[in-house]
């Protein structure tokens, strides 16, 4: 297997809005990021992904782009951006940026243009259609965030796609122009000497020609057989490996919805010159009451079957990337774990155990490092991201279910648990921003903040740069193969990893109950890498205090 940079890194997401506010108006910004990288450099990160900083009306927080070349105004210039670029580069940390470009903002000059006539020369850029007649759209897809996937305009007295907000149409990728335009923009990217890109729902850009109704689910139908990994979308991705990618020592990351194992060795081949990894969503779209909305844990034989499928089928073949949360998930603890105060510390050093010793890159996301909970949502006002405001309203407002029904669903999944302010100290607003913070900080940053954690030898923030260094000094972690033991256990999740003469026995309890597990003969005398708790490992049969996780490390005889 090829040994590379990126498949021997951590990457760290920073959500800009809500990581370090530099100039008191409340809002995260890139001054505020280069003043906290010496933390990262201390966590011992070697790749930053920016989630976009690129100029955006801000209807999906940035994911809704106007200007490609241009800094958002709440974030800085592009002098701030070339400062934060250098200064990441002094330290050794590497920047990938957030590449969006299945649809633009509808303040983006290519749209602005588009919906001025149907013989404007950009009219192509974006998917125009005629509607059913009667007032109706030209299918019954539905948008992510609510209401029809298509938005009527006077001007031309036709509808255009828009698979997210009303405010981010969809591109044409089947227009040569759009692609020729994309591939000029991520090189101007490249030139300036960034070292990658995280491709948004890039398993979405190449849609059929034909646009049908689609299966009923909920109010709408289903617009996924013709919007998800379309007829070309292989041929898009390796053109712009060709022009783009493959003239650049970069790293790239699809974010692809409804990607299979089978599908990622094609997205993520080691040899299929398209992308370097991918984020799967088995595992995080699992389960959901009311579509995604649900307060139910995934039962941890499901985890562990998607995890193993996605680690066995990739093996040799294509590259996994790791994660438990981003900015669209909830707090990893506070889903995977346990964030009651008697168990959040070590559940969350249990959960960094089982995914840091996994095989794939593993990406934190801002404050999973200290161990950040979901937030106390108290009412729908609470609220600041578009996909929750208008899935209230949508489920709940509208009448469908009761607020009893449905708020414990929402509070336990909305994205904005994750973009709650990164907690730095125990000061006001959590040391993020002299100001009024765009979003409430979650009160429990008395206790879970940088400052305290970075001071705390026994912290989850040193837990886990723990875990980073046993990834830089044992290739059995980067290279080794996976075999999954106790499959049926809904306790404990263990299992090795193998390379040469070296072997890792990861043994993780997911459970609050006091368990106990059996440690194979061949790890007698083993000894232990990382622990999150006191125990002794020259026993056969072990008893584990709850959320117990630890490695175990022997070396073969030649
Ligand atoms: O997310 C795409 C996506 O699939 C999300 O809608 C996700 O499935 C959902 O939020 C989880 O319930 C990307 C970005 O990560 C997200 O922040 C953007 O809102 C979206 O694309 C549109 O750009
Ligand atoms: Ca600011």
């Amino acid at each position: 297997m090829k040994k590379t940079w990126w498949k021997e890194a951590v990457v760290y997401q920073i959500y800009p809005r809500s990581f370090m506010d530099g100039n008191g108006d409340g809002i995260g910004d890139l001054p505020g990021i280069t003043d906290r990288l010496d933390y990262l450099k201390y966590l011992g990160i070697d790749v930053i992904w920016l989630s976009p900083v690129y100029k955006s009306p801000n209807d999906d927080n940035g994911y809704d782009i106007s200007d490609y070349q241009a800094i958002m105004d709440e974030f800085g210039t592009m002098e701030d951006f070339d400062a934060l670029l250098n200064a990441a580069h002094e330290r050794g940390i590497k920047i990938v940026m957030d590449l969006v470009v299945n649809h633009t903002s509808d303040e983006h000059k290519w749209f602005v243009e588009s919906r001025k006539s149907t013989d404007n020369p950009y009219r192509d850029y974006y998917i125009w259609r005629e509607g059913k007649g009667g007032g109706l759209p030209p299918n019954n897809w539905g948008s992510s965030f609510g209401g029809s996937a298509w938005e009527y305009d006077e001007e031309t007295s036709m509808y255009y796609l828009h698979l997210f907000s009303r405010k981010q149409p969809d591109l044409n990728w089947d227009n040569p122009a759009v692609r020729d335009a994309v591939f000029a923009m991520m090189t101007w990217w490249c030139e300036k000497g960034i070292d990658g890109f995280r491709m948004d729902v890039i398993s979405m850009i190449s849609k059929t020609k034909e646009m049908p109704d689609g299966a009923l689910n909920g109010l709408y139908g289903n617009g996924d057989p013709y919007c998800v990994n379309g007829p070309h979308i292989h041929d898009y991705l390796r053109e712009m490996n060709e022009k783009v990618l493959s003239r650049y020592d970069i790293m790239t990351v699809g974010e692809t919805p409804c990607v299979t194992p089978e599908l990622a060795k094609q997205y993520a081949g080691e040899d299929t010159h398209e992308l370097n990894m991918v984020f799967q969503f088995e595992l995080v779209d699992a389960g959901g009451k009311y579509g995604k909305w649900t307060d139910e844990k995934i039962p941890l034989t499901l985890l562990k079957k998607i995890l193993s499928r996605w680690q066995t089928e990739l093996y040799g073949k294509a590259w996994n990337s790791l994660f438990w949360d981003n900015h669209d998930q909830p707090r990893a603890v506070s889903r995977f774990g346990d964030d009651r105060p008697a168990y959040r510390d070590v559940s969350a050093k249990m959960l960094a155990t089982c995914l840091h010793m996994l095989q794939g890159t593993p990406y934190i996301y801002q404050g999973e490092e200290l161990g950040m909970t979901n937030y106390p949502f108290k009412s729908p006002e609470d609220f600041r991201d578009i996909e929750s405001v208008n899935a209230y309203k949508e489920w709940c407002t509208d009448g469908r279910l009761s607020h009893e029904q449905f708020w414990p669903c929402i509070i336990a999944k909305s994205r904005d648990n994750a973009r709650t302010p990164m907690q730095w100290e125990d000061a006001p607003h959590a040391g993020f921003t002299t100001g009024d913070p765009w979003i409430a900080v979650n009160p429990n940053y008395k206790e879970i903040n940088a400052k305290a954690e970075t001071a705390d030898e026994t912290s989850v923030f040193h837990y886990y740069k723990k875990l980073i260094q046993l990834r830089k000094k044992y290739p059995v972690v980067v290279y080794g193969t996976y075999q999954l033991l106790l499959e049926d256990s809904e306790e404990l999740y263990v299992y090795t990893r193998t390379l040469d003469q070296e072997e890792l026995l990861v043994v993780c309890s997911f459970t609050d109950q006091e368990t106990e597990v059996t440690i194979p003969a061949v790890f007698a005398g083993a000894s232990c890498l990382i622990a999150n708790r006191e125990n002794t490992y020259d026993q056969e049969t072990m008893r584990l205090q709850p959320y117990e996780a630890f490695v175990l490390y022997r070396k073969t005889e030649e």
